[in-house]
């Protein structure tokens, strides 16, 4: 028997930041907005972008309230911001303010899609895409990095402030704003692997990234691997004093604190979205318009991206079809996919590679009114896609390298019917958490093919007991204790001065 335990709320976090928080200014920072404007026909409208971050950050500020600072990439951004390119957010129900900041085609290339996703997204993925290291995306992530600066400076001005940034596009973001306001509290959460101390020390600017990023008081990685590899690379590389044991680094008189923060999702309010009758509708719909009736579906949720391993799952879908040719006309693998970062060539080359091979696994199997994978490679809106994870009776997370992986726990939080498999790679971060997944290495495509056939043929009992066990592991640990547990670490700083190496108190019952 288990016994209950107290889940931290949105109200609960909400609590907590005030009370810690006190007259603080809270600042978060990320690339990405969280709500992009676009002009269309003459009108504005606006949409959330597809990824992790912003699903994971947004119901965080919409709690606490505050300022998020971001690009300001969409065509309509301009004709809704006000004065200090200001908007408040959520439009449908504003309780934070957007701060947006501009950046020519030129910034946008080099910084963007040139260092951060041509050079640190891959060279941070073991998913064996080189990075490509030029020196004027670095000249242009470094300005970039100095204008985000700016604005973060600008907006606490002389006010007491917690500024937590987003991700590796914004590395030598807190050591900037160190320099010129060292009382501002630093924390920064880095949503992709750090890779081992070998790989990292190819980048030819591997210690100015390390001195950035030790800006911040508390650095957080998903899991404890990732933490670990960035406190050796910096034990590698600089002249740093590291206490292993408390996961401290000291550097040039600054301490961070550095330690795994598993990220996860908003359990209660996917579980009511899925309960809704418009996904009810919505299932129907889909089950008529895809021809899905009397059909075991398989689902893939992904951006398009390298590191998600698309073909490998695609490869092992169509082993399956050769070995188990009794599963052809009962099974069906819809693969939902968004576009991402198409101006990068690997990206391009990654969307070819998954169109052959969907053409060459459709084409040897299909017969009259069936197929085996169906491919939907558009942004879809959020009721399909939770009704499609409702559809599904097992759902593939093969990538290559991954931080975390939301894909897996949204769609373990979404099964309030408690039905459902989760197929999960290892090099996922999520598959420390949700061990009653079928844990499947993507490479290994036999396997794989095994394990869609032991999915497909699981006897309820034992998916329900699966399923049963991994929803009470990310409804423990959700959204809002991801975000009570760094926030304490930062907050608790402002309370009493810099690093005890004791642990703070923390309890969702306060
Ligand atoms: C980074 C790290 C880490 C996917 N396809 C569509 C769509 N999605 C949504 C999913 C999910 C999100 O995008 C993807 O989140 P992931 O966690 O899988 O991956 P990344 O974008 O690579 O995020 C990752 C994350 O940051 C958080 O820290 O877990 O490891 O790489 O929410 O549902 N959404 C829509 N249409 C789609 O077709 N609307």
């Amino acid at each position: 028997m288990t016994t209950a335990r107290a889940v931290w709320t949105s109200q609960g976090l909400q609590q907590l930041v005030k009370r810690e928080l006190g007259d603080c200014h809270l600042v978060v920072v990320s690339n990405r907005q969280p709500y992009i404007y676009k002009l269309l026909d003459g009108q504005v409208s606006y949409e959330m972008p597809a990824g992790g971050l912003t699903n994971a950050i947004d119901p965080l500020m919409q709690s606490c309230g505050g300022t998020w600072i971001a690009h300001g990439g969409g065509t309509g951004d301009r004709l809704v911001v006000e004065s200090g390119n200001k908007v408040m957010v959520p439009p449908h129900d504003p309780s934070y303010t957007l701060r947006l900041l501009w950046l020519t085609e030129e910034e946008e290339q080099g910084y963007y899609y040139g260092f951060s996703n041509n050079a640190l997204w891959p060279l941070c993925h073991n998913a064996y895409t080189e990075p490509q290291f030029r020196s004027r995306d670095w000249q242009a992530y470094r300005r970039v990095n100095e204008l985000f600066a700016q604005q973060v400076l600008d907006e606490v001005g002389n006010r007491p402030a917690v500024v937590f940034t987003q991700d590796y596009h914004l590395a030598l973001l807190s050591n900037l704003l160190k320099d010129s306001n060292p009382d501002i509290i630093t924390g920064q959460f880095w949503h992709i692997p750090w890779p081992n101390p070998d790989i990292f020390r190819i980048c030819p600017w591997q210690d100015e990234i390390l001195e950035g990023v030790l800006g911040n008081d508390v650095l957080g990685f998903h899991i404890g691997e990732h933490s670990n590899n960035f406190v050796e690379t910096v034990a590698r590389s600089l002249d740093a004093r590291v206490d292993r044991d408390y996961s401290l680094v000291n550097f040039r008189g600054g301490t961070t604190l550095v330690r795994p923060f598993p990220i996860s999702v908003d359990f209660d309010e996917i579980e009511r979205e899925s309960r809704s009758a418009a996904v009810t509708r919505e299932m129907d719909a889909l089950t008529e318009e895809l021809g899905l009736e009397g059909l075991i579906v398989g689902l893939g949720i992904d951006r398009i991206d390298y590191t998600k391993g698309i073909p490998h799952r695609f490869r092992a879908i169509g082993r399956f079809f050769q070995k188990y040719p009794q599963y052809r006309e009962k099974v069906v693998f819809v693969q939902a996919g968004v576009m991402s970062r198409t101006d990068i060539d690997a990206y391009q080359r990654l969307a070819e590679q998954v169109d052959d091979l969907l053409e060459e696994i459709n084409s040897r199997f299909a017969t009259a009114g069936w197929k085996p994978i169906i491919y939907l490679p558009t942004d879809l809106p959020s009721t399909k896609l939770m009704a499609l994870r409702r559809l599904a009776q097992f759902c593939v997370v093969s990538s290559l390298h991954d931080g975390m992986n939301l894909v897996a726990k949204e769609y373990v939080a979404s099964r309030f019917d408690e039905d459902g498999v989760l197929i999960l790679s290892p090099f996922a971060g999520a598959a420390l958490e949700l061990t009653q997944a079928l844990i499947v290495n993507p490479y290994a495509t036999d396997d794989f093919a095994d394990n869609i056939l032991h999915a497909v043929t699981m006897p309820l009992e034992d998916r329900q007991m699966r399923m049963r066990r991994m929803r009470a592991t990310v409804r423990e640990n959700n959204i809002y204790k991801w975000a009570a547990q760094l926030l304490v670490q930062m907050l608790q700083l402002n309370r009493r001065g810099r690093f005890s190496g004791a642990e703070p108190a923390l309890s969702s019952a306060d």
